[in-house]
């Protein structure tokens, strides 16, 4: 069995983690064919979002340490790893010009939990968890956890979170800010799926700007973001799309954007 299981439909691109007996913990398998689905995603223009899930009980317990030979004498290197897949796949995430829902089914722990917040939107069942299990291994929070944690939850709870890798409830997730809404195991997937087909029917240059912006907004002051704003706001203005949900709105029907 392939380790992403990759459907499309309706404009939208399912990417299945499928390494179920590891909790769909990443090996260089898995790393390579979600590079390639994501890089297909950004290629196909018929593709308008992404939606990202873990098949079994659980979302991804990250980095497969069965793979680790923590046995020998010689320095273990992990920043390969981490510039090779685990960073590349964040910026993939980020940078990706259409939305990117992800459906956390269950335990999300390690760079699994990290991946899940790169995503633009983070639905999660009622069961699932978020754990920052790094520090039990003595190791950092990865894949852009030490920037998403702060900027999502504030310095003590990311402090605590990283400190004591404990794991976090879905329910708890969604009252701290850090994932947009909790559902009932059952609701994740059709509700997930359903809203990835909402958006996928949606702006998609729009999208992309919208999420070029926000991203963008941690690292800059109020003047440089008020400047962005303004060059994208030329950009979405001068879209088919743009023209289009204003004529619908005049017209008062649903718009039909093109994503264009
Ligand atoms: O190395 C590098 O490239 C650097 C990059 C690092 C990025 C990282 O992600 S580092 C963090 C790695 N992940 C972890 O430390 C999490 C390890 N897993 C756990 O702490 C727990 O499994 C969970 C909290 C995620 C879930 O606990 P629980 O009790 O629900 O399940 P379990 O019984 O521990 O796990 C079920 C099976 O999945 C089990 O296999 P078995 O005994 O039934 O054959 C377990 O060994 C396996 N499993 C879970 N996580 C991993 C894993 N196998 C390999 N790698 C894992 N990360």
């Amino acid at each position: 069995m392939a380790s992403i299981l990759v459907s499309q439909d309706a404009g939208v691109l399912t990417l299945t983690l499928n390494r179920p007996e590891k909790l769909n913990a990443f090996n260089p398998e898995m790393h390579q064919l979600l590079r390639g689905a994501i890089e297909r995603a950004a290629d196909d223009a018929a593709i308008r979002c992404v939606l990202l899930t873990g098949a079994g009980r659980g979302f991804c317990a990250g980095q497969d340490l069965s793979e680790r030979d923590v046995g020998g004498a010689a320095p273990i290197d992990l920043s390969v790893s981490i510039g090779s897949h685990y960073n590349p796949l964040i910026r993939r995430l980020r940078a990706l010009p259409k939305p990117v829902v992800c459906a956390v089914n269950g335990v999300a722990a390690g760079a699994g939990a990290n991946i899940a917040l790169a995503c633009d939107l983070v639905l999660a069942a009622r069961s699932a968890s978020f754990v920052q299990s790094f520090s039990k291994i003595g190791l950092v929070p990865d894949s852009g956890g030490t920037w998403f944690l702060p900027r999502l939850v504030g310095k003590a709870r990311a402090m605590g979170l990283a400190l004591l890798g404990e794991k976090l409830s879905a329910e708890e997730a969604e009252r701290w800010g850090l994932i947009w809404k909790v559902l009932d195991d059952g609701e994740l997937m059709p509700q997930a799926s359903a809203l990835a087909q909402d958006l996928a029917r949606g702006p998609t240059k729009g999208y992309a700007l919208l999420k070029k912006a926000l991203n963008a907004s941690a690292g800059n002051s109020l003047e440089a973001q008020l400047d962005l704003e303004r060059d994208l706001q030329r950009e979405a203005g001068a879209s088919d799309d743009y023209r289009e949900g204003v004529t619908a709105f005049k017209e008062k029907r649903r718009p039909e954007f093109k994503g264009r």
